[in-house]
């Protein structure tokens, strides 16, 4: 998968993405990022990527020309999405990445927070947004995007199986984990984790998500992916 980020900022990228499992998938060849810098598509002496707003008001907007140029500069295949990073945009979940990472090639627009104009959405297939609050700009929504997306293509984790556990893959929260020391200032892992027994085990922590997903996120469970035992598992809990 290969990502091609326009932006003002590209030294931004440089060490997020050299380190840990997006850095190693870079150097094993199953990721590729490549910045550009939307003022080398510029054709003024200043280099200028944004301008004030027509009708007036306050702050900049980003200019059109630099990004439809530098769109214009990469190579269109089949494979490819253009992202706009926009608060505006459709909400980043498990399931948007999960899409977006059997694309081949995804070109993601980092916009400026205090816009962009207009005509610039129409270059893009989708318009993306990592949460509901202001960011600077979206170098870091592209980040997010580039991490969220990257780790989910085939190979990027070494470990295939821990995907399938991720809190939102079948829409549930990730049960609580433990590790050594037994006991921590008091502090006891749960009796069951040290049984051996696996079905309990199982058991266990699928109870632990579900009651997780009942308190903090109440909304997940209508999108989940739920068993008749985990309905089950439901009322026990919604009775006691
Ligand atoms: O979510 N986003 O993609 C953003 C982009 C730019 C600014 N704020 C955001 N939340």
């Amino acid at each position: 998968m290969r990502f091609d980020v326009l932006t003002i900022f590209p030294e931004f990228f440089r060490s997020p993405l050299d380190c840990g499992v997006i850095g190693r998938a870079a150097e094993k060849g199953l990721l590729g990022v490549r910045t550009h810098d939307l003022r080398d598509f510029t054709s003024d002496r200043h280099r200028t990527t944004d301008d004030h707003p027509y009708g007036g008001g306050r702050g900049m907007v980003m200019k059109v020309e630099p990004v439809v140029r530098a769109l214009e500069s990469l190579e269109k295949t089949a494979g490819r999405r253009v992202i706009l990073t926009t608060p505006q945009g459709v909400p980043l979940t498990q399931k948007v990445a999960t899409e977006l990472s059997q694309e081949e090639n995804l070109v993601i627009i980092c916009g400026r927070y205090e816009g962009y104009d207009e005509r610039i959405r129409q270059f893009a297939d989708l318009e993306l947004s990592v949460g509901d609050y202001v960011l600077t700009g979206g170098e870091s929504a592209a980040l997010v995007i580039i991490d969220a997306v990257g780790r989910l293509v085939p190979g990027v984790l070494g470990d295939e199986g821990s995907k399938d556990e991720d809190s939102f893959t079948g829409g549930l929260l990730e049960y609580p984990q433990y590790t050594r020391p037994e006991e921590f200032r008091g502090m006891k892992v749960p009796e069951v984790l040290l049984s051996g027994n696996h079905g309990e085990i199982e058991k266990f922590r699928r109870t632990e998500r579900l009651k997780r997903t009942i308190r903090r996120r109440p909304e997940l469970l209508k999108e989940a992916d739920l068993s008749d035992e985990d309905r089950k598992i439901i009322e026990d809990l919604n009775s006691d």
